[in-house]
């Protein structure tokens, strides 16, 4: 079966999480927040899948597997770069940015930026208190907003034209074959 088709017969959203353990007293709130922000917009468990990675640097590549498998209508992804003393902050913000709109670009899946990049602790405590409209409840209304957006969309592109151009649907195309 079509990856395409495993969500349309399924007829509800399905959505990868990806969290980094880095800064895990931060990117921990994200992801309670995200799963809440999911759950209000009545996402199930069942539907939610979520990967752990070791730092945001790690991020780019599971979330880009997780949209490959074709399971997901969009895959979240959470992590909180602080610039402290270290200078990896430019070159793992940096990666991590590219990364992430690379996957999206190169899958067709939307791929949520939900990583903070903040110069303190503090900074990026305020901006996951789940107690706030923050990053981790943002990232899963964009991700509901890009989920039936992509849906729209590719409902209305021919098969030849764009969406099948994408390494997501070669894949699942292959997939479907065997
Ligand atoms: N990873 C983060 O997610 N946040 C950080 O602030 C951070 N700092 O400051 O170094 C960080 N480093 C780890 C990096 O993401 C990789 O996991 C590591 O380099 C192994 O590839």
């Amino acid at each position: 079966m079509k990856a395409s088709e495993y969500r349309r017969r399924a007829g509800r959203f399905r959505f990868g999480i990806v969290v980094s353990k880095f800064n895990r007293s931060v990117t921990g709130k994200l992801l309670v927040s995200c799963l809440d922000g999911l759950a209000e917009q009545g996402i199930k468990p069942a539907d939610i899948h979520v990967e752990r990675v070791p730092g945001a640097f790690e991020i780019p590549l599971v979330a880009r597997t997780m949209a490959m498998t074709g399971r997901f209508d969009a895959v979240i992804c959470l992590g909180a770069v602080i610039r402290g003393e270290t200078p990896h902050f430019d070159y793992i913000c940096a990666e991590t940015s590219r990364g992430i709109g690379q996957a999206a670009l190169v899958t067709g899946v939307p791929i949520i930026f939900g990583v903070l990049t903040t110069e303190t602790v503090a900074q990026a405590m305020e901006r996951a208190d789940p107690s706030k409209f923050n990053r981790g409840r943002e990232a899963a209304k964009a991700a509901i907003q890009m989920a039936k957006v992509m849906k729209r969309l590719n409902a209305m592109t021919p098969p030849s034209q764009g969406r099948d151009s994408t390494l997501f649907s070669r894949q699942a195309a292959r997939r479907s074959e065997k």
